[in-house]
């Protein structure tokens, strides 16, 4: 397929999907999940955010490549977003790492997700394959980048955004010349260099990549046979192409999200427990900055159907209440007290219950008289009757885990141990 006349270029590209990551900065949160399955925002997981830019971004194709802990995520991705239809030239591939091409390997890097899957992805013969890392939280219009690349004439076109230099050696740092070639690029270095005028920030790669499809398979081909090569985007292909090649940055600012009804960009890592709370929290904000109730860019998902949220009083005549919050479906809060928290599917808080600046995960149950202050709450975990946590920072370090901003963990595991 050939792009022709105006027709949008997403039509011919494929999004891969990078979804096989665990996400270890994440704790416990990631122990039973790939971080791209992990709760976010009260309805949807980190993986719906880089899926629904691309189905907002008109892209009809898409492969997800999982591995580790895949089954939450497979689950999810299956009951979710099973919606092409290939009568429409549309396709959703699950591809889990499953020894296609050698009986003893796994995905070894990032880019042998992709070699593992080039017969696929020749069969489905777009012109263009759009590389995505499934674990961040951001809007983004892959359309402009697409163009961009398009027009630069690129080999490879790299997804970046100025970060403060002082968190940024989780990433490739890159420099550029006044057109955007990219003129050297190092993954994950110690001591990431500044931007040229800019002390405090260098420029880091989102970890996606726009490359003509024809161009990826023989760099996929010609790294594989590469004895010494990891296999991996980040510290193999693209510094290989820096060197050798035309690769070009595309700069993530608010140019990047179409002009729909919020036209600000956002991006976050949430790789944090630190980042992961602030960036849920965040959205309790009277204007945050993302803003999911934007029905120009919708954040699709595995929703299940739920009755709706409920506040009751207690027999006692306390009030349930929740403010500044966001509650959802199936939740019910009986005579107890939310504060700038948000709570996912089917959470029920009891009577004399206090919870503050709390991210609960869905089918949690908060018990009575329980305190609870910056927290997040794993998926089904019970809250025993009366436990207090956020008040007394050594206690909590001692039972839960607990981070250098002052937030607290917990898990059913680790409430498991408080009896013993
Ligand atoms: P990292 O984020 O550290 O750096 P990586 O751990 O390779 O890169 O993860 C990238 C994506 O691939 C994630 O979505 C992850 O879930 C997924 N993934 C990891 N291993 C996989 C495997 N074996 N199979 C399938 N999927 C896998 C990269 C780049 C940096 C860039 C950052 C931006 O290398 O240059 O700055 O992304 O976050
Ligand atoms: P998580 O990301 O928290 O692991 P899952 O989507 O895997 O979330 O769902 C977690 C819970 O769903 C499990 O603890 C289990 O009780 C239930 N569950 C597990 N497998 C299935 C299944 N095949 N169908 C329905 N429910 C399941």
């Amino acid at each position: 397929m050939r792009p022709v006349g105006n027709e949008p270029l997403s039509r011919h590209a494929l999004a891969f999907v990078l979804a096989g990551g665990r996400g270890s900065r994440l704790q416990e949160l990631t122990d039973k999940r790939a971080k791209p399955a992990v709760y976010f925002g009260g309805k949807s997981r980190i993986i719906d955010f880089a899926l629904s830019n691309a189905v907002n971004s008109g892209i009809r194709r898409i492969a997800v490549a999982t591995q580790y802990k895949a089954h939450s995520l497979i689950r999810h991705l299956q009951g979710g977003w099973n919606f092409f239809r290939p009568e429409r030239n549309e396709s959703f591939d699950i591809l889990p790492a499953s020894q296609r091409v050698s009986e003893t390997m796994w995905y070894v890097g990032t880019a042998d997700a992709v070699y593992q899957n080039i017969d696929i992805l020749e069969a489905h013969g777009t012109k263009y394959i759009l590389v995505l890392a499934g674990d961040h939280v951001y809007k983004m219009d892959y359309e402009i980048m697409l163009k961009q690349h398009v027009e630069s004439g690129a080999d490879v076109t790299v997804g970046c955004l100025e970060m403060p230099r002082a968190e940024s050696s989780a990433f490739g740092i890159m420099h550029i010349d006044e057109h955007g070639l990219i003129q050297s690029f190092l993954e994950k270095p110690a001591d990431p260099p500044p931007m040229p005028g800019k002390p405090d920030k260098s420029l880091a790669s989102m970890g996606i990549y726009v490359f003509n499809s024809e161009f990826l398979f023989d760099e996929l081909r010609r790294d594989a046979a590469d004895p010494n090569s990891a296999h991996d985007f980040g510290k193999d292909i693209i510094p290989y192409i820096v060197k050798h090649g035309r690769a070009i940055a595309h700069q993530f600012n608010d140019s990047c999200v179409r002009s729909g009804d919020d036209p600000r960009s956002y991006w976050r890592d949430a790789g944090t427990v630190d980042a992961y709370w602030g960036a849920n929290i965040d959205l309790t904000d009277v204007v945050p900055e993302l803003d999911l109730y934007d029905r120009s860019w919708p954040i699709w998902t595995y929703a299940e159907i739920t009755p709706p949220a409920k506040f009751v009083h207690d027999e006692d005549g306390r009030r349930g209440q929740a403010v500044t919050s966001l509650v959802s479906g199936a939740c019910i809060i009986s005579g107890a007290s939310l504060r700038r928290s948000l709570l996912f599917t089917g959470v029920h808080v009891n009577s004399y219950a206090n919870v503050e600046n709390a991210v609960i995960m869905p089918y949690v149950n908060v018990g009575r008289g329980a305190r609870l202050r910056n927290v997040v709450i794993d998926r089904g975990v019970r809250i025993p009757e009366g436990l207090v946590v956020g008040e007394d920072p050594e206690f909590d370090g001692k039972r839960f885990r607990t981070t250098e901003n002052g937030i607290t963990l917990i898990t059913q595991s680790m409430i498991d141990r408080l009896g013993t």
